[in-house]
């Protein structure tokens, strides 16, 4: 294809890309401006294929994605709440010799350059790339496992432009059309906003940091017709939000995803009168792959939803035969070329062309798919996966600890929170926190830690989480 960007400014080039506080840029200026970028970060990192990128989702970490995709380069973005050490464990698996902030992670990183887009001054002069090729991995992003290490989705021109396709053949596109983005674009619910801009030729007004109270002002004041959600903002704009005050008029999609929702918040939602769009979704399909049309969101409370246009939807167990329920899998032309130097990684999950979600659900006998939880215990807080056995893991090395198991409890905030239960001697779990939070994102380390008395285990050595969750259930009793 074209590079888009390029097309964009050909075709559209007064209408306006980008919103960012109290400045707006057309089509052309981001052209302009990406290309300055460019020439800017040719300078000093013109030879690095892939650059990473640790930022807020500013005007400037907008702009460098624009101009990174000028050069040709493929972005790996990293996502902020990491520790250090886990930002560079993905730094050095994706070999990236240049980091691009607009932060001061200076100190803790460890590769060659890192670079404020502030202090980027000297230029380049570049050819801007003429296509933006299908199987070009312009993005990838870190997702962890059950098992395994973070793997590295690699994300292509294509995956992102049928993505952007079946959304808009949910959702359809409208002139009048703007997507406020405030779910963090080093996630693909953000980035895949930044790529509907682009494509669509809308406006996205992004904001940096969610405070409910702000975001629901710019629904009511501003023509705004789209935001991403995961279900602790919604839950949060609704608490903020008076009774009798309503988003604007062109307000007509609240798309939500990235986690369980509860019915509460739905039916809150839609006392409201806010058009919830339910969907499902993931790092390696490039975004949603199923949504749920809010004419069935009342009937269908609950499911995520049918399969969005390209996308084929089946249930079957662990080895890709068909059950009432069971694994969800999935065929889309939005699925990951691959896992970042782990070309296993992406077969061990294909059986048939089909790709195993590891999500578990079951499609009603109208079609309709309920997502019900998720293999390895995983835990969903606030729109963020924690896997029990990282965190477990990372214990392993503290002193005097001798069992930890990691649970998710139920949370009013986040949707679902760790716990840790503990044996050993002399904990203390001051220290136990500490020591986590020097390690692991915050949001992984354990909200509360239980000293067990005896321990549940299966006949082969394993322990039984969802006994210990029982347990904890009738503590909180
Ligand atoms: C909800 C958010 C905004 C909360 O962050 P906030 O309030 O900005 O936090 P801070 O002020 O920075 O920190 C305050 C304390 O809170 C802790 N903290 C922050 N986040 C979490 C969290 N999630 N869980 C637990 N704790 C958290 C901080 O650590 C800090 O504490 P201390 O001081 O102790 O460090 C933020 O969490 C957020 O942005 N969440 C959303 C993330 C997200 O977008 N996830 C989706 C990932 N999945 C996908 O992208 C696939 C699905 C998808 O594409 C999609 C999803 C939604 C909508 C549409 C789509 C689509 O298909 O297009
Ligand atoms: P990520 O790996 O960060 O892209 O997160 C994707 C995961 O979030 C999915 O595999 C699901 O486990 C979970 N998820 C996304 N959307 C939903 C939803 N609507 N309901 C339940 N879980 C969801
Ligand atoms: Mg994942
Ligand atoms: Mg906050």
């Amino acid at each position: 294809m074209e590079n888009w960007l390029i097309k964009r400014a050909a075709l559209t080039p007064n209408r306006v890309a980008i919103q960012y506080e109290n400045k707006k840029l057309t089509f052309q200026e981001v052209l302009e401006q990406a290309i300055e970028m460019a020439e800017k970060i040719a300078f000093v990192a013109e030879n690095d294929p892939r650059i990473a990128l640790i930022m807020n989702n500013t005007l400037t970490g907008y702009l460098a994605i624009m101009a990174l995709q000028q050069l040709g380069k493929t972005i790996v973005f990293i996502n902020r709440r990491l520790s250090a050490d886990e930002i560079n464990y993905q730094l050095s698996n994706a070999g990236i010799h240049t980091v691009l902030t607009d932060d001061n992670y200076i100190q803790i990183l460890r590769v060659n350059r890192q670079i404020k887009f502030s202090d980027l001054s000297l230029r380049k002069t570049i050819v801007p790339v003429v296509t933006f090729d299908d199987n070009f991995v312009t993005s990838i992003m870190y997702t962890s496992g059950t098992t395994s290490q973070p793997k590295g989705v690699m994300q292509t021109f294509q995956n992102h432009f049928y993505s952007a396709m079946a959304s808009a053949l949910n959702l359809e596109i409208r002139a009048e059309d703007s997507w406020l983005a405030v779910v963090p674009i080093f996630h693909i619910s953000g980035f895949s906003i930044v790529m509907r801009g682009l494509i669509y030729g809308m406006r996205v007004v992004l904001q940096r940091k969610f405070d409910a109270h702000q975001i629901n002002n710019l629904l009511v004041h501003e023509n705004i017709t789209t935001m991403s959600v995961v279900p602790v903002m919604l839950k949060q704009l609704l608490v903020d939000l008076p009774s009798e005050v309503n988003y604007n008029k062109k307000f007509r999609a609240m798309l939500l995803g990235g986690g369980p929702t509860d019915l509460l918040t739905l039916q809150q939602a839609k006392n409201h009168r806010i058009p919830v769009i339910q969907s499902y979704g993931m790092t390696e399909t490039a975004s949603q792959v199923v949504a749920l049309d809010s004419t069935y969101a009342e009937q269908k409370i609950g499911s995520v939803g049918k399969p969005l246009f390209p996308v084929r939807l089946k249930i079957a167990d662990q080895t890709g035969k068909n059950t009432q329920q069971g694994n969800i899998w999935i065929q889309t032309p939005t699925l990951t070329i691959g896992y970042l130097n782990q070309p296993d990684k992406l077969a061990e999950k294909m059986v048939d062309g089909w790709f195993n979600t590891e999500d578990y659900g079951y499609i009603d006998d109208e079609g309709f798919l309920f997502v019900q939880g998720r293999e390895g215990d995983m835990i969903n807080s606030g729109g963020e996966n924690i896997f029990p056995n990282e965190v477990e893991d990372i214990y392993a090395d503290y002193q005097g600890l001798e069992k930890i198991a990691i649970i998710g409890v139920l949370d009013d905030k986040w949707g679902s929170v760790p716990v840790a239960i503990v044996q050993g001697k002399n904990l203390q779990v001051e220290q136990l926190i500490q020591f986590g939070r020097r390690r692991i994102a915050h949001y992984k380390v354990p909200k509360r830690f239980y000293i067990a008395d005896t321990w549940h285990t299966t006949a082969s050595g394993k322990t039984q989480r969802n006994l210990f969750l029982a347990e904890i259930e009738r503590l909180k009793e």
